[in-house]
């Protein structure tokens, strides 16, 4: 076991404000494990910061017309500003235009040159002769060699994922002037990954405890073969190269941005008061590193980044890479130029952050991608944190304070009940501990929500309120009991929901505590507590239905872009006329509509074909409401040879129309219930 942690999560790159899926994918679940292994007493350090370089901000930069320090600086603030109000406890929030990091990637350059371990090539790659530049990565979009997609970027193909390289892109333009760029020979240095695959493979083939998703990843790229890898840039925006005569030439933000991570442990030593203190972390082979990123960074923590690491010499390499896959908002892929987000500083005008702390730790994407959905907040907001933990914790301060003095009685008679009611405290406890440990929020969280459940059931039951006119010392037991539950959960849910659990700490008088304090009995009879305030209040209807709303309106407002006008599937194989008038289509009126029990797809209908009724099962209940279907009138394939579904006889089907981002949406008629469309 190692001595001490650094924890990193993903620099987000200073070119926008944060929205849900950055949350899940990287800052919540590192901030659950830091804020655990804080509990436990644990040495670890959590440091993060912007990544100011590279592509991403100079388009910015752009396409608003001012100067990219200034789109740095100012989501710099944002972001730093967001992370604090949702509690993500960075030791050490940094940025990459800082000097201490311009010269630490510069060193880090300077000796991998020293020893060797580049190739430098000259190469044509593309320019733009009208704006005066080469056209590295997001700055030349063409057709995807692969997939044919033709809105790719110079960098990968956002369709069907594969890496490339601006050169490979087939009917190359440039997005700055749209222009076809002209071929102008220029040097780089490249790191020969080929060289790191016998290691790579050797050391990701040893990691047995690592995710299933990010060990599949990387063997597919191990298996497809590594090549070589630019370092380095044609841009003005970056960290310069550190060589005489390569003027105009920065280091890729690949390459700068995870020594950013370096970099920032230094600057947190700095402000320590303590400068070599970085070197413990990054030097002493008694450390672990683990660094926390969404899927898409995976090959660049796993592949590129360790390999630097290793032809440097004077670090750690990652001990783990817990990878988050993609989380979906409203049952469909997060989208920033569609405008289907959820961004953080915009949460926070109307809720509190510790709910979406809870609803979202309990819907990472933790082995494969998952979904927000406005509902389920309002949901697990209601029935878990308002109903269980909120009303348990109240009802509990408040029959003490009411009945007992506000102090926690004695436990005169422990009986085998509360017996078994404390020891379950301590397995939850162990297996709490265990789920963390193992990266698996998602189930720490759920095991923390049933300590809450089992103190509310045990309250609900006991019946203190019939206890206190005919057995006051009874009472006073189970009023101890609930009270060791809640002062447990103080803890339990401190890296969850930590603002709240610092209320619910002040009420119960608790002031030091570690992850294990948690004893069956941390309050002493006679502790004075005070009643509090409700901890989690309801959320309305209405507060969920304006958020829907405002999704729906930034959806609209923001204009679909040409790669989603254009993404749509191939052509199907020729037929000709006679067999597809075999099919037969009329127009169907909906005059019924249930959901099918015990599947979440399926809808019945009831559909109107004027001569006759059929019953239909349709797979659209993901897309629409029973209500929202009903009165329609819609395309039927008639003569579809009628097919069993949960049981139930499907006589037909509904065309529906699929968008690009898997939608469906119903193909309406203007004609009469029953009439032939051909
Ligand atoms: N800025 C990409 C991203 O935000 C990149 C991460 C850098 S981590 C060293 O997804
Ligand atoms: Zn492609």
């Amino acid at each position: 076991m190692a001595k001490r942690t650094l924890v990193t999560a993903a620099l987000p790159y200073a070119n926008g404000p944060l929205h849900l899926g950055h949350l899940a994918g990287a800052y919540l679940p590192a901030d659950l494990f830091v804020r655990f292994q804080r509990l436990k007493g644990n040495d670890i350090v959590f440091i993060c910061g912007s990544d100011e370089h590279g592509v991403p901000i100079t388009l910015a930069a752009e396409k608003e017309g001012v100067t990219p320090q200034d789109i740095v600086d100012r989501f710099h603030q944002i972001n730093k500003d967001a992370f604090e109000q949702f509690g993500i406890s960075f030791d050490y929030f940094g940025r990459t235009s800082s000097e201490t990091h311009k010269k630490t990637s510069q060193d880090f350059f300077k000796t991998l040159l020293e020893k060797d371990v580049f190739v430098q090539k000259s190469e044509q790659q593309l320019y733009d002769a009208k704006a005066d530049m080469f056209l590295p990565d997001r700055y030349v979009k063409g057709t995807c060699p692969v997939c044919g997609f033709d809105e790719a970027y110079g960098d990968q193909c956002e369709k069907c994922g594969t890496s490339l390289s601006p050169s490979e892109l087939k009917n190359p333009k440039s997005v700055l002037t749209g222009d076809i760029p002209e071929l102008r020979e220029t040097s780089h240095w490249f790191l020969p990954l080929g060289d790191f695959q016998p290691w790579l493979d050797e050391w990701i083939g040893g990691k047995s405890d690592w995710k299933q998703n990010v060990i599949g990843q990387c063997k597919s790229w191990l298996k497809s073969g590594l090549s070589d890898r630019a370092v380095t840039r044609d841009l003005r925006w970056g960290v310069p190269v550190p060589v005489e005569g390569s003027e105009g030439k920065v280091l890729y933000v690949w390459f700068d941005a995870p020594i950013g991570y370096i970099s920032t442990t230094k600057e947190w030593a700095q402000e320590r008061g303590n400068p070599d203190e970085w070197k413990t972390y990054w030097q002493d082979s008694d450390s672990r590193l683990l660094h926390f990123i969404g899927k898409d960074n995976i090959v660049f923590h796993c592949i590129m980044f360790p390999s630097m690491l290793k032809a440097h010499g004077d670090f750690v390499i990652p001990d783990n890479v817990p990878a988050n896959e993609f989380l979906n908002l409203e049952g469909k892929k997060l989208s920033t130029s569609r405008g289907w987000a959820v961004w953080l500083h915009e949460y926070l005008e109307n809720f509190e952050p510790d709910y979406l702390r809870y609803v979202l730790g309990t819907t990472l994407p933790e082995t494969k991608d998952s979904d927000f959905s406005w509902k389920d907040f309002q949901t697990r907001s209601n029935s878990e944190l308002a109903d269980i933990l909120g009303n348990f914790l109240f009802r509990t301060l408040s029959f003490t304070d009411r009945y007992f003095d506000g102090q926690v009685p004695e436990l005169s008679n422990p009986d085998s009940q509360i017996n078994e009611v404390l020891k379950q405290i301590m397995s939850l406890k162990d297996n709490i501990e265990n789920a963390y440990e193992k990266f698996q929020f998602r189930e720490a969280i759920q095991l923390s929500m049933n300590l809450a459940r089992l103190g509310n059931k045990y309250f609900t039951e006991m019946e203190p309120w019939h206890l206190r006119k005919n057995d006051l010392q009874k009472c006073g037991d189970v009023l101890h009991v609930c009270l060791q539950i809640s002062a447990a959960i103080s803890i339990i849910f401190d890296p969850i929901t930590p603002k709240k659990m610092e209320q619910l700490r002040a009420s119960l008088g608790i002031t030091e505590f570690s992850f294990d304090t948690i004893q069956k009995q941390m309050l002493k009879p006679g502790t004075k507590i005070t009643q509090g305030e409700i901890l989690f209040k309801k959320i309305e209807d209405q507060q969920v239905e304006q958020q829907l709303e405002k999704l729906e309106k930034t959806t609209k407002a923001a204009s679909p872009t040409l790669e989603e006008e254009q993404n749509w599937p191939e052509i199907k194989a020729e037929t000709d006329y006679p067999s597809f008038m075999t099919n037969d289509l009329r127009t169907g009126k909906i005059i019924e509509a249930e959901k099918v029990a015990k599947s979440k797809k399926l809808l019945k209908l009831s559909v109107d074909l004027g001569f006759e009724t059929r019953t239909i099962v349709s797979g659209i209940a993901e897309f629409f409401t029973p209500e929202e279907v009903l009165g329609k009138k819609v395309v039927i394939v008639a003569n579809l040879a009628p097919r069993k579904i949960m049981n139930i006889e499907s006589q037909g089907m509904i065309l529906m129309a699929q968008n690009n981002d898997q939608t469906l949406k119903l193909v309406e008629s203007h004609g009469e219930p029953g009439s032939p469309i051909s």
